[in-house]
């Protein structure tokens, strides 16, 4: 039973009747003066707010807000902590309005935050089709007002501000099923810190393995991968080519991806932030500046919420109440036809041969990724199944989690995504 969503433009569960046009709106654009001028009704207990993400004291609230009520896995054992330098990032893209981060406050006098919501705009290509679209997320709501049916209230409410600005889709992702997914995609984590990662609950000792053999298994060191030559952190100067590389590798392998149309947001997405973002270029070596590949991570740290074992809390001097994840963002490398490479098989076509030679050039980059994450400190590397992450999985040790990531569109008719479709990654 969906009563909220059964009332919205999104495919229901129960197949309809009338058949719908695909890579099309549910419900036409509606007109500026049939939009409510007036905010959503809200019960009298609380009323709307903006958060300025320029005010530190409303970035820590809504710290505050997300560190106790936002996201669990289905154990409820950790919760994501994102860091207030986080997300003064994840909601300030260039072009952002200060009236997509909403706010709901109490009208007691205490003026407490209880929950929020929050949208950008981006140029998205879903299939043939490129539009501006609104990005949802962050919404979360205050634990004890759960069962208020308060969520429905905030949609609606982001809904109409995006509508103002002639914006009337938006794509969004849960961990939860709702009406209805246009794609599933799993969590796949790769422990660095496999002891940390079993103290914590996070993995579990199989039974067959001595802790000393889980960190073997998972050891990464420099003499096992080679780090290739020209790695280094990303500088503002990479901008416009790692722009031109993302770009291209999106398009020609994804079906669902954000499109990256100016060098600012490039810039505002992917150049490093301390604690924040880490994103690494390969600079040519035979030819100084230009590069040929990238991969990002972000940092979101989960507290842990219960430890499988309380004598395990405090084991030595490390620190078991937080877990350091680092999540995969982007990565591209050039999708250029293999030129002056020799096929020796003359069985296998030149599609498969560039399908190897992808494969083994992503292998390379990832392997570094995960030596550089561990050398930085992670606990665990993260990733959800979209893009070509199949094709680096087993190879570097990765396992299934118990989660998943669901994609969505609000509004927008679309067949099925497979996963390695979707291109567009969600914080
Ligand atoms: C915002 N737009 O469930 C929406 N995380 O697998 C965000 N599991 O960390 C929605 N339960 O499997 C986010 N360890 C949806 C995700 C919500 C959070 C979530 C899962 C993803 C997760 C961990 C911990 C499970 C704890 C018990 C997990 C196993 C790792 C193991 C490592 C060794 C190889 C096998 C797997």
């Amino acid at each position: 039973e969906h009563k909220f969503w059964d009332t919205q433009p999104v495919p229901s569960v129960k197949p309809t009747s009338k058949a719908k046009k695909f890579d099309a709106p549910f419900i036409p654009d509606i007109p500026v003066d049939k939009i409510p001028k007036e905010q959503t009704p809200i019960p009298p207990e609380y009323k709307w707010c903006n958060i300025d993400i320029s005010n530190p004291s409303e970035m820590h609230e809504l710290y505050n807000l997300l560190s106790n009520h936002y996201v669990e896995d289905a154990d409820e054992m950790f919760r994501f902590r994102y860091s207030t330098d986080f997300l003064n990032w994840a909601l300030n893209p260039p072009n952002q309005n200060p009236d997509w981060h909403i706010g709901l406050r109490k009208t007691d006098g205490s003026n407490v935050l209880v929950a929020f919501i929050s949208g950008l705009e981006l140029q998205l290509k879903i299939n043939s089709v490129s539009k501006r679209m609104a990005e949802i997320n962050f919404l979360c709501i205050n634990k004890s007002l759960r069962k208020l049916r308060l969520a429905p209230v905030l949609i609606r409410e982001i809904t109409r501000r995006f509508n103002l600005s002639k914006i009337y889709q938006a794509i969004y992702t849960a961990g939860i099923q709702i009406p209805t997914p246009i794609s599933v995609c799993r969590y796949f984590h790769r422990p660095l810190n496999p002891k940390k990662l079993i103290n914590s609950g996070f993995s579990r000792l199989p039974h067959d393995m001595t802790l000393a053999k889980l960190v073997m298994k998972y050891r990464l060191s420099p003499e096992h991968t080679p780090q290739i030559r020209g790695l280094r952190l990303m500088t503002e100067k990479d901008v416009p080519q790692v722009r031109k590389i993302l770009n291209k590798y999106l398009n020609a392998r994804t079906k669902v991806h954000q499109v990256f149309d100016t060098d600012a947001i490039t810039k505002h997405w992917l150049l490093p932030r301390k604690d924040v973002i880490f994103t690494y270029v390969v600079e040519d070596v035979t030819k100084p500046g230009k590069i040929t590949d990238f991969f990002s991570y972000y940092l979101l740290p989960s507290t842990v919420l219960k430890k499988k074992d309380p004598s395990n809390a405090k084991s030595g001097k490390s620190d078991y109440s937080i877990l350091h994840s680092a999540y995969l963002f982007y990565y591209g490398l050039n999708t250029e036809p293999a030129s002056g490479v020799e096929i020796e098989d003359s069985s296998i076509s030149y599609k498969e041969l560039n399908e190897k030679l992808l494969k083994e050039r992503l292998i390379a980059l990832m392997k570094n990724c995960l030596l550089i994450a561990k050398n930085e400190n992670f606990d665990v590397f993260n990733c959800v199944l979209i893009q070509d992450n199949a094709t680096f999985l087993e190879d570097l040790k990765f396992g299934q989690g118990d989660g998943s990531l669901n994609y969505y569109f609000y509004n927008w008719n679309v067949r099925p995504f497979k996963n390695n479709e979707i291109g567009l990654t969600m914080l």
